[in-house]
């Protein structure tokens, strides 16, 4: 029945794909290599041509810097239909940056950890993805030894974001209420997205002055990871981020078991897991509100929204079943309706949600394959199916594009965006071939 879709996916993931041997998002829109996007395109390929899922790996891990951080785009190539590229960026003001590579000098959620378990699965535990695995799994490491031994200031297993681009939801209303608290200098630049999408579909310009602003403060600091966290105005504690942080722990726990020897790293992330899903639960767990948010260490105060972001913990297995129960009534009660699809990346009740702008209502595939793995976990089969089924009936009727309009009614536009879009793709047939 979905035979028609596969194909369909298969073909935009393999007109994305370019001849350095990595996948773009989009074209023209998101002409390079992003972090968490090629961890979605490999676990996508990894259903059909597993040479390509491999390669897509092995590009992003060899672009990461000494430190065992891992940038949020790799420059492999030129394009000058982005805005900001390697020029604005300099990631060679760090000492630590690939020599290889330029680079951005910010960071996004660390998938790989989940996305090579998942892999392994996906190809039936073949011994040559296992001997893969072993090759690629202690740059993985590294890059979660990098974020607890860097961005857990506090001590608490949880680790910061310094940038909204590293949250991976961009201009979600969320950040609002920081932006607030920061008085930006006006730059001169000139955006490139807007060229692409209507600017209605995109973050506002006074919303990328503000991106820019704390992109520049990075680079006065040379991307030095404790200047930032002294000086940066944005430090969010981000539900999202920690929970791929913490399912990626359990991804690498489970494989270094598989290929043995390593019980001084598995040790280590045990303990760090348990910290840090102990803080999730009490730290940004909010009762009132009944849902997971976020928390700003710069001014030291919880930030009460709601998004998609905070049913995530259920993908790594950090709610208990009464919190379970809680937030799922949350979900149901604001972003269920009947007359929605699920799941809106906002509280569709908020006075700033926004259905068909970016980060602040629209639905996103990777945000629901996410929630889909938590509600299966848990055994809320029913609502699992739901996100699935959503999932592919937005992308049925609409094309693979970047992001959807929660709103069943009929409506001149649903799909938003780029169009032919990578994780849309690579996470619909996840969908539609798990087994
Ligand atoms: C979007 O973000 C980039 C900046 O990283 C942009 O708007 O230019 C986000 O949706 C992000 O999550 C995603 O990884 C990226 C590429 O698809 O696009």
């Amino acid at each position: 029945m979905n035979n028609d879709l596969k194909e369909k996916a298969k073909e935009v993931l393999n007109g994305n794909y370019q001849e350095g041997g990595f996948t773009i998002p989009s074209k023209n829109l998101y002409p390079f290599q992003w972090k968490w996007d090629s961890g979605f395109i490999a676990l996508g390929y990894a259903h059909y041509d597993i040479e390509k899922a491999k390669k897509e790996i092995e590009t992003i891990l060899d672009a990461q810097w000494i430190n065992g951080f891992i940038p949020h785009i790799v420059f492999h190539n030129d394009s000058d239909t982005y805005f900001p590229g390697p020029n604005f960026f300099k990631s060679e003001l760090s000492p630590y940056a690939s020599k290889k590579y330029r680079s951005s000098g910010i960071t996004q959620p660390p998938v790989f950890g989940f996305v090579l378990e998942k892999i392994y699965d996906i190809s039936k535990r073949e011994k040559s993805v296992l001997e893969f695995i072993e090759r690629q799994i202690e740059k993985v490491y590294l890059n979660h030894l990098y974020f607890y031994r860097n961005r857990d200031i506090m001590d608490e297993g949880l680790v910061y974001i310094y940038h909204n681009w590293e949250s991976g939801t961009d201009n979600s209303p969320i950040w609002d209420g920081i932006w607030e608290t920061i008085n930006s200098p006006k730059y001169e630049f000139k955006r490139k997205d807007t060229d692409h999408v209507d600017a209605s579909e995109r973050p506002t310009k006074i919303e990328y002055n503000n991106y820019i602003h704390i992109l520049e403060i990075a680079k006065r600091y040379n991307y030095d990871d404790k200047l930032i966290a002294e000086n940066s105005p944005f430090l969010v504690q981000d539900p999202l981020f920690n929970s791929i942080l913490f399912r990626s722990n359990e991804g690498l726990i489970k494989l270094f078991k598989l290929i043995g020897g390593h019980d001084e790293k598995i040790n280590y992330l045990e303990e760090k897991q348990a910290k840090g899903i102990q803080s999730l639960n009490k730290k940004l767990f909010n009762q009132n509100l009944g849902a997971y948010t976020h928390y700003d260490l710069r001014n030291n105060k919880s930030i009460p929204l709601i998004s998609s972001s905070s049913f995530t913990p259920m993908f790594c297995g950090a709610p208990d079943n009464e919190i379970v129960d809680v937030i799922t009534k949350t979900l149901i009660h604001k972003f269920g309706k009947p007359e929605n699809y699920l799941c809106s990346s906002f509280d569709p009740t908020n006075n700033n949600f926004n259905p068909s702008k970016y980060w602040r209502g629209p639905i996103w595939i990777n945000l629901n394959w996410m929630m889909y793995q938590g509600f299966k976990r848990y055994g809320y089969d029913q609502l699992a199916k739901r996100i699935k089924n959503d999932s592919i009936e937005l992308v049925k009727k609409n094309g693979f594009y970047e992001y959807f309009d929660p709103r069943k009614t009929e409506l001149e536009k649903r799909a938003y965006g780029g169009d032919n879009f990578s994780w849309t793709a690579a996470l619909i047939l996840d969908f539609i071939l798990e087994k």
